[in-house]
């Protein structure tokens, strides 16, 4: 290696800067940048690293053409001219996934979808602590997994963006799944089929892929060593039977939903997974299926929030996709006596709301829309009741209005937040406080 020769280190994020320490502690020489001129945290990052070479404000070219790699951060795309130039160039253009996969000595689990991540690698991450398995559990659910390294695991559940996915070659997962796909970030990905290719990449050198048997776009296109799916096809090997509403492994019955503290179709699915996951990675079934049972699910997706007068109100803020507000808006409207009052929009991403169109017909009373791409959902919506409101304060009151007894109230935007907030937790706070108050809990 040239004496002077430096990784640089694009985007001063969370993956950014375990990057940078990784690299460090490694006594590798790096520099970083970031393209707005003052990215948050930036003066903390000076204090702790005082000799590190920073620019901020756009891509330094010298440093770009000099550097041996770039490591980029998931939330700047490769396609960014200054860095597809680099490819073109021929130099080696990674990821904080592709850094940490070389760096791993213990087995790996990889999870990516288009919905249900976080709600899969938490709970499986539950179960194999349950079997006494220490997991380091981490990726795009928040702690960056080069900081996981440092942790005493005994395997590691990673989350999986597709852009993480995009910068990663050597993943090699002893356990890789893609939940479900369906329209997400259209803003990034010129065509639906590269997103598709950027989650398929979960499956390279994987040793068992698990998969979901009523969504054909999560098959490994090249066949893996061994697949175990899920879902409710018969072929299932993990399989809902929607009839009895029973759990089944290969026929044997598991639980029956009642047993579970989830609730919803798309749960159902969730568990399924996770169990599938645990055989796969030989866990003991009996622990498995007592952790799914008294998962209570995390806090912004379908969570109950507030009830009063006979209305429920849910916080289903981390819905930023269509995919996902369907599952709600199903799985809710399914189990309500009257009507959903549906709150929703945001930041579209170029995704097309229309296939909203039918079960919003069926089950919503209204919707009341805000954000910047309101009118694109009140499009999708057809058919249906929908307001235009300025803000959540004025949605949340609306619906109170609105809702009869039976009634459901049910944040679930099918949108980015970044429009009005700074992200899907702060406006599921918003919601769930200003629902309380409504409903005066
Ligand atoms: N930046 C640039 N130029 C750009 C874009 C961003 O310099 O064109 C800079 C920003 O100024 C900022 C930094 O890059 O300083 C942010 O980097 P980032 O957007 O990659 O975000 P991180 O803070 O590094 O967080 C990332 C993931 N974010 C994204 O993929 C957008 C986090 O997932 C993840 O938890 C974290 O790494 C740790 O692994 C969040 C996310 O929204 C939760 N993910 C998307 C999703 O779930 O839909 C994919
Ligand atoms: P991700 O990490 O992929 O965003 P989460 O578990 O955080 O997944 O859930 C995101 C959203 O998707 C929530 O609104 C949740 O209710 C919904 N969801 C959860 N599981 C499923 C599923 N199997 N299919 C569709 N939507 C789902």
């Amino acid at each position: 290696m040239p004496k002077d020769a430096f990784d640089l280190v694009i985007g001063l994020g969370l993956s950014g800067r375990s990057v940078i320490r990784y690299l460090a502690e490694q006594g590798m020489a790096v520099r970083a940048l970031d393209t707005r001129a003052e990215p948050a945290g930036i003066d903390h990052l000076r204090l702790q690293y005082p000799k590190l070479k920073l620019h901020t404000g756009g891509f330094k070219k010298s440093w770009m053409q000099r550097s041996q790699r770039l490591i980029v951060s998931p939330g700047v795309a490769v396609s960014t001219p200054a860095i597809a130039e680099q490819i073109a160039a021929g130099k080696e253009v990674i990821g904080d996934i592709e850094l940490f996969a070389r760096a791993a000595s213990r087995p790996l689990v990889g999870i990516t979808g288009s919905n249900a991540k976080s709600t899969v690698v938490t709970l499986l991450g539950e179960v194999a602590q349950a079997c006494g398995k220490q997991p380091g559990v981490g990726g795009n659910l928040g702690t960056p997994a080069l900081d996981l390294l440092g942790l005493d695991a005994g395997l590691y559940i990673l989350e999986l963006s597709s852009f993480q996915l995009e910068t990663t070659y050597s993943l090699n997962a002893q356990v890789a799944s893609i939940l479900n796909v369906s329209q997400d970030h259209l803003d990034r990905y010129s065509k639906f089929s590269d997103y598709l290719a950027a989650k398929q990449r979960i499956y390279d050198g994987c040793q068992v892929a698990v998969w979901n048997r009523d969504d054909l776009a999560t098959r490994p296109q090249a066949p893996a060593p061994r697949e175990i799916t899920f879902g409710t096809h018969p072929q299932a090997d993990y399989r809902l039977d929607p009839q009895r509403h029973e759990l089944l492994h290969n026929g044997e019955r598991l639980l029956h939903l009642d047993e579970l503290t989830l609730t919803g179709h798309h749960n159902a699915m969730n568990v399924l997974a996770v169990l599938a996951m645990s055989h796969a990675l030989g866990f003991d079934r009996d622990t498995a299926l007592a952790t799914v049972k008294g998962f209570a699910g995390l806090p912004h997706r379908c969570q109950k929030i507030a009830e009063a007068g006979d209305v429920r109100w849910f916080n289903d803020s981390k819905a930023t996709n269509v995919g996902a507000t369907l599952a709600a808006l199903t799985g809710i409207g399914e189990a309500v006596h009257g009507k959903v009052i549906l709150i929703a929009g945001g930041q579209g991403k170029g995704q097309d709301f229309s296939p909203l169109a039918e079960p919003a017909r069926q089950y919503l009373r209204a919707a009341l829309l805000l954000g910047e791409d309101a009118d694109k959902v009140a499009d999708g919506l057809n058919g249906v009741p929908c307001e235009r409101v300025a803000d959540m304060a004025t949605a949340v009151k609306r619906a109170a209005q609105l809702a009869r007894p039976g009634d459901a109230v049910l944040l679930s935007p099918a949108c980015a937040s970044f429009d009005m907030y700074s992200g899907y937790a702060e406006r599921g706070d918003d919601f769930t406080a200003r629902a309380r108050e409504v409903s005066h809990v």
